[in-house]
């Protein structure tokens, strides 16, 4: 079978929208949570949702969403952090998955993408397209609050839950392949910089 695209193999699977989560995790937001964003569609569909000082996306290297966000979760516990990342990125970096278990902020989510793919590079198959589970891997990693969100109202359930009791939570969804819908702009100074200022000022989980 020719392989182009995991959407159009299990079609019923990868079918949520990856837009439409990213656009209902920010409208969520409403005490300055810092979010941050994986490499690939993770920060093209965050960057669709509109300016926010406190989202960072990451450039060029893949599994750096969640030690970022752990970072900012522990250095600022009164502000609550969300990474975002895609499932081939966090691939390449399950032992993140370990060390947030170990830490357990209390303010961090994590959302992972699933698309079953390395989408931007040509829609290579990752081994959550046939033999890896996600969720399992957190679990078994030590984050017990894991789970998949089966559609968008589930997904907002189980946000609106994360929004209001202690982390570390993991949320993750089958999504579709749709083009990333924005980009950030390709400077990373600039981004960094808009995050530090962006987070500086200390905030109420409340
Ligand atoms: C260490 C490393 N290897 C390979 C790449 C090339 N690369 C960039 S994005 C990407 C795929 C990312 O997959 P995923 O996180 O699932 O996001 P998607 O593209 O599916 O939205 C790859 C392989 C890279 N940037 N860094």
């Amino acid at each position: 079978m020719e392989k182009t695209s995991q959407y159009s193999v299990l079609s019923t699977q990868y079918s949520l929208s990856r837009l439409a989560l990213t656009r209902i995790l920010v409208s969520l937001l409403t005490h300055e949570e810092a979010i941050v964003a994986g490499i690939g569609n993770t920060n093209f569909d965050l960057a669709a949702t509109g300016r926010r000082p406190q989202n960072f996306y990451m450039l060029g290297s893949m599994g750096l969403a969640l030690p970022i966000a752990l970072g900012g979760a522990v250095a600022q516990p009164e502000r609550r952090f969300f990474a975002l990342e895609g499932d081939g990125s966090l691939l390449m970096n399950l032992g993140c998955l370990a060390t947030i278990a170990s830490v357990a902020p209390r303010n961090l989510t994590i959302i992972i993408w699933d698309n079953g793919l390395y989408q931007i590079t040509g829609k290579q198959h990752a081994a959550t397209s046939s033999v890896t589970d996600l969720v399992g891997v957190a679990k078994a990693a030590g984050i017990a609050n894991s789970a998949w969100a089966a559609d968008e109202a589930d997904f907002t359930r189980r946000l609106s839950q994360a929004l209001i009791t202690d982390g570390p939570h993991l949320i993750a969804a089958h999504v579709d392949d749709a083009p990333g819908a924005a980009r950030p702009e390709r400077d990373p100074v600039l981004l960094r910089d808009r995050y530090m200022r962006g987070i500086q000022k200390a905030t109420s989980n409340e």
